[in-house]
C-alpha cells in the first residue's frame, strides 16, 4: 500500500464528498466488494447486526444506516485474508513485535488456537481441548481468584459479557478491568453520584425536540458520524449546537448529508455549530463554572427587580438537593480563575449562558475531552449541576448524553462487566444462582496492571480488545503483561498485545459481530445496548472464514466449564442456546423481563432510566449538586510548559490503524504528528514539518519520550498540543489517573518539546 505524505487544509464539508468517495474506495479496496456492500446494507437493520463501530442509537430515517467509518469497521472484520499457522512458522514473536500495529491487524483473520512457545518464539497450533485445559490447570494452581484478571473491551455482546461475569464471580473474584476504565468512567460515576444512574438520560428522537444541544470535548465527524445526522436534523428544527472544542473539528462546523443527494453536489452543507469555543484542555469545569456564574449573577439581578428568575426553582425545590452549597463554591470562584482556567474570556462564556437561559429544553453531550483528566469526575458533575439549575431533566428535548464509545461498552456494564459491583447485582445472583460471590471491589485497569507489575498476577484472560496498545505507558504496560504466568487472547486479529505475551500464551480465535453464529440449536443472535439504553438484537450473516473459529459466548463457556466444572450450571448447555442466558438475564437484571420475547419488537427495546422520570437512587433521594472547588492546576502539580492531548485520526478504530490519513484534519500518509499553535512554533524557533521529540514532564524519575513527530501549525489555543494515540501512549505515566475514576489522564499529558536528534524512532522509552 502506497501512502502520499502531505498536509493540506480540508476545504469542503465532513460526510459530504469526500466521504461517499472514501467509503466507496475502502469497500471496493478490499477484497469481496460485493459482500461486504450487502453486510453494509443490511446493518443496523431489524434483521442484521449492529454496527460494530459506535455506540450512537439508530434514528431508522436514512436509507442506509451506516456511515464511512461504520463501513470501515465492517469491511475491516469481513476481510476474507486470514493468518495460518504457516505465517507464525515464519514469523518469531520478536520480529512481528517490531511491525506496526498497522501491518499486524492487516495480516487478517485469526483462525485456529495458538500457544506461545518460548523455545522457538513462535506461536503454535493448539487444539481447542488442550487450549482449554491449559486455562483451567493455570487457574486451579491460583492460590487464590484474585490472582486472576478478566479484561473486557466494550465489543462483547450482553450475552458473552453476562456469562464472563458470572464465570469470575462463581470463580470468586471482581477483578473486572475494561475498556471502560480507559474511558467513559467519569460519565458512569460523575452520573451515578449526581442523578443515581450512571447512564445518559435522553433517548435518540430528544434531538429533534430541543433548544440548544451543548456539545463537550467529542468529534462526531469522526468518532460518532451518525450523531452529525442527529445534530444536522437538530439544527434544521432550529436547534442552536454549542461546542466546546480544544481543535477546530472540521466536521463540527460543516456537514452535509450522503444521503441527501443534493447536499454532496451543492454547496448547501448545513453549518453544524453556532458557537464553536475553544477551551484549554482540562478547561471545561471552569468554562461551565463561568457559564453558572454568568447565570446566578441574572438570576439574583432578576429577583431583585421582582421578576422571574433564570433558574427552574420549582424543579430545584421538588427534585435536587445541595445547590446553596454549590452557590457558595460559584461565588468562590472568581472571574480570573475562571478565564485563566479556561483559556475563555468572560464574555464568551457570557454569551454560551446566554443561549442557555433562552433556550427551554436543553441537551448536553460529551466524550472523550471531557472524561480523561485528573478532575474529570468534577467537570461531569458540574456540567449535571448546570442542567439540573434549569430543570433540564425528565423533559423532552432535554438532559445528559455521554456519547459512549465501543458499540455494546454501556451493555457490558449493564451485564455486570462491573469491577465494583452493586450490591443489589450481587444478591440476585446469589440469590439465583445459589452461590455466595465476592463481595470485595476488584481491580480497574490501571490496577490490574499495576498488580501485575508486583507480580500478583497468575493469569489474564481479554475478552477482545488490546490492552497492551490501549492502556498508558506502553513499556509499562507490556513488562506487565508479560509477567502473568498465562494471558489468553480471544481475538478475531493478530494485535500488539499477542507479541507481549505471558510465560505461557494462548489466542483463541474468535468471530466478529458481522458472521453468522450456529451453535447445536440453530442460528443465534446476541443483543447489545446502544447510548440510549435500547437494547436489541444483532445477527451476523457474514459465512466464517474457517470452522475452527468459536463465537465469543461459546469460548467464555468453554472456559467456566473446563475451571468450574457442571455443578452449578451447564455452561455448555448455555451456549447451545443464547435463549437460556437470555432467561438467566431476564431473571437477575432489573429491565430485562420478558426479555427473550422482547428482542422481537423491531428497533429493540427501552431499558428505562430512574433518574429521566425524576426517581434518584442517591443518598437524599434527590439529585446532588456537587460543589468542588477547580483544580488549583491542569498540570496536576507539574510545570509544563504544554499539555499534550492524544486522541483519534479519522483512519482508526482505537488501537486498529485502517489507514494513514486525517482526513478533516488534512493530514495524509502519517500519523506521527503533533498539532501546535503557530506561535508556540515560533518561539520555539520552530517550523511547520520540523520534527521534535516529546517528552512527559512527571515525578517518578522514569523518562518517556517518543520522538520524530512531525508539527503541524494548527487552530488550537497555546500551550495545548495533540497527537494521535497509540503512537504517544508511551507518554502517559500509569499512575497518573482522574480523582474517583482511575481513568488514565490521557487528555492531559505535561510534556515540553525539543527539536528531533535521532532519526525516525517509532519509541523510546
Ligand atoms: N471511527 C472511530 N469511531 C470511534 C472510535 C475510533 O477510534 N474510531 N473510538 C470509539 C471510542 S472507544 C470512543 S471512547 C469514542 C471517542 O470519541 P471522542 O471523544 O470524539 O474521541 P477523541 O478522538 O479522543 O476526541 C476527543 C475530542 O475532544 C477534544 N478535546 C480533547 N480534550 C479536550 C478538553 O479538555 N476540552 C474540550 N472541550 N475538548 C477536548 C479533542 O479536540 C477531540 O475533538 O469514539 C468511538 N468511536
Ligand atoms: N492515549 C490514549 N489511550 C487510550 C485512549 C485515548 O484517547 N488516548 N482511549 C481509551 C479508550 S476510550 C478505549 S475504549 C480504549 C480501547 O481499548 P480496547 O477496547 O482494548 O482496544 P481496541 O483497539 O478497541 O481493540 C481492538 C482489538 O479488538 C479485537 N477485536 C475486534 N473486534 C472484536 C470482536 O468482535 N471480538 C473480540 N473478541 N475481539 C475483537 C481485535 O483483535 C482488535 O485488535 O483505549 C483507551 N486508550
Ligand atoms: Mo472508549
Amino acid at each position: 500500500m502506497k501512502f502520499k505524505s502531505a498536509i493540506k487544509p480540508y476545504q469542503a464539508a465532513a460526510g459530504g464528498w469526500g466521504s461517499l468517495e472514501a467509503t466507496t474506495r475502502f469497500v471496493i479496496d478490499s477484497k469481496h466488494a460485493l459482500k461486504n456492500l450487502r453486510n453494509l446494507m443490511r446493518m443496523n437493520k431489524a434483521k442484521g447486526f449492529d454496527c460494530p463501530g459506535c455506540a450512537w442509537g439508530d434514528d431508522n430515517k436514512s436509507t442506509f444506516s451506516f456511515c464511512e467509518n461504520g463501513a470501515k469497521a465492517v469491511t475491516w472484520e469481513a476481510t476474507r485474508r486470514f493468518i495460518d499457522s504457516d505465517f507464525f512458522a515464519r514469523h518469531s514473536v520478536s520480529k512481528l513485535y517490531q511491525q506496526s500495529d498497522y501491518f499486524l491487524e492487516y495480516q487478517g483473520r485469526l483462525t485456529e488456537p495458538l500457544s506461545y512457545n518460548p523455545q522457538t518464539d513462535r506461536y503454535e497450533p493448539i487444539s481447542w481441548a488442550n487450549a482449554l485445559s491449559m486455562i483451567a490447570q493455570h487457574i486451579k494452581a491460583m492460590d487464590n481468584p484474585n490472582q486472576l484478571e478478566l479484561y473486557t473491551s466494550g465489543r462483547a455482546s450482553n450475552e458473552a459479557s453476562y456469562l464472563y461475569q458470572l464465570f469470575g464471580r462463581m470463580l470468586g473474584t471482581n477483578n473486572f478491568p475494561d475498556c471502560s476504565n480507559m474511558c467513559h468512567e467519569a460519565s458512569g460515576s460523575g452520573l451515578k453520584r449526581s442523578i443515581g444512574v450512571g447512564k445518559g438520560t435522553i433517548r435518540l428522537d430528544d434531538f429533534d425536540k430541543a433548544d440548544a444541544i451543548f456539545v463537550f470535548g467529542q468529534n462526531p465527524g469522526t468518532n460518532h458520524p451518525r450523531m452529525l445526522h442527529s445534530l444536522r436534523h437538530a439544527a434544521e428544527n432550529g436547534a442552536q449546537i454549542i461546542t466546546f472544542n480544544t481543535l477546530r473539528e472540521r466536521g463540527l462546523e460543516r456537514f452535509a448529508d450522503p444521503q441527501k443527494p443534493l447536499e454532496v453536489i451543492t454547496p448547501l452543507a448545513g453549518t453544524i455549530s453556532t458557537n464553536y469555543y475553544q477551551p484549554n484542555l482540562g478547561g471545561d469545569m471552569a468554562a461551565v463554572r463561568g457559564m453558572a456564574k454568568a447565570l446566578l449573577e441574572v438570576h439574583r439581578h432578576l429577583i431583585t427587580e421582582g421578576e422571574e428568575g433564570v433558574f427552574d426553582l420549582a424543579f430545584i425545590e421538588a427534585n435536587t438537593h445541595g445547590v446553596e452549597a454549590w452557590f457558595t463554591a460559584i461565588d468562590e470562584t472568581s472571574w480570573e480563575k475562571i478565564t485563566q482556567q479556561s483559556g475563555l474570556s468572560e464574555l464568551q462564556i457570557r454569551d454560551a449562558a446566554a443561549i442557555w437561559q433562552h433556550s427551554k429544553r436543553v441537551i448536553f453531550t460529551w466524550a472523550m475531552g471531557i472524561t480523561q483528566h485528573k478532575h474529570s469526575l468534577n467537570t461531569v458533575r458540574e456540567i449535571v449541576n448546570l442542567q439540573l439549575l434549569g430543570g433540564h431533566l425528565g423533559r423532552p428535548g432535554a438532559g445528559l448524553c455521554p456519547v459512549r464509545g465501543h458499540s455494546n461498552v454501556q451493555g457490558n456494564r449493564t451485564m455486570g462487566i462491573d469491577e465494583k459491583p452493586p450490591v443489589s447485582l450481587l444478591d440476585s445472583l446469589a440469590k439465583h444462582f445459589d452461590f455466595e460471590p465476592p463481595r470485595v471491589h476488584g481491580h480497574n485497569t490501571v490496577e490490574a496492571l499495576a498488580a501485575m507489575l508486583r507480580d500478583e498476577i497468575k493469569v489474564l484472560i481479554a475478552l477482545g480488545g488490546n490492552l497492551a496498545a490501549a492502556a498508558p505507558d506502553s513499556p509499562r504496560t507490556e513488562e506487565a503483561i508479560s509477567r502473568c504466568g498465562l494471558t489468553v487472547f480471544i481475538s478475531t486479529k493478530l494485535n500488539r498485545s499477542h507479541l507481549v505475551p505471558g510465560k505461557a500464551s494462548l489466542i483463541l480465535p474468535t468471530l466478529g459481530r458481522t458472521e453468522e453464529d450456529m451453535q447445536v440449536s440453530g442460528r443465534q443472535f446476541v443483543t447489545v445496548e446502544d447510548s440510549f439504553s435500547m437494547v436489541h438484537a444483532s445477527e451476523g450473516i457474514g459465512k466464517p472464514i474457517a470452522d475452527t473459529q468459536r463465537s465469543e459466548t461459546a469460548i467464555v463457556a468453554g472456559i467456566a466449564d473446563a475451571v468450574l466444572g457442571r455443578c452449578k450450571l451447564d455452561w455448555l448447555e448455555l451456549a447451545d442456546d443464547y435463549n437460556l442466558i437470555r432467561d438467566h438475564i431476564a431473571a437477575t437484571l432489573p429491565g430485562f423481563k420478558n426479555f427473550n420475547q422482547r428482542c422481537e419488537e423491531p428497533g429493540g427495546f427501552y431499558l428505562g432510566n430512574a433518574a429521566a422520570e425524576l426517581r434518584f437512587n442517591t443518598p437524599s433521594g434527590k439529585a446532588e449538586f456537587s460543589n468542588a472547588t477547580l483544580p488549583d492546576s491542569l498540570w496536576q502539580g507539574v510545570e509544563a510548559p504544554f499539555t499534550l492531548q492524544t486522541l483519534r485520526s479519522h483512519d482508526q478504530y482505537n488501537t486498529t490503524i485502517y489507514g494513514l490519513d486525517d482526513r478533516y484534519r488534512g493530514v495524509y500518509g502519517q500519523r506521527e504528528v503533533l498539532f501546535i499553535h503557530p506561535d508556540d512554533m515560533g518561539e520555539l524557533g520552530l517550523n511547520d514539518s520540523d520534527k521534535v521529540d516529546i517528552e512527559t514532564l512527571w515525578h517518578d524519575g522514569i523518562t518517556r519520550k517518543v520522538s520524530g513527530f512531525k508539527l503541524v501549525a494548527y487552530d488550537i489555543p497555546r500551550g495545548n498540543l495533540a497527537a494521535y494515540y497509540p503512537e504517544t501512549n508511551p507518554l502517559v505515566p500509569l499512575g497518573s489517573v482522574g480523582d474517583g475514576t482511575g481513568t488514565p489522564t490521557s487528555k492531559s499529558v505535561p510534556v515540553k518539546i525539543t527539536r528531533s536528534e535521532a532519526a525516525d524512532t517509532r519509541r523510546i522509552a
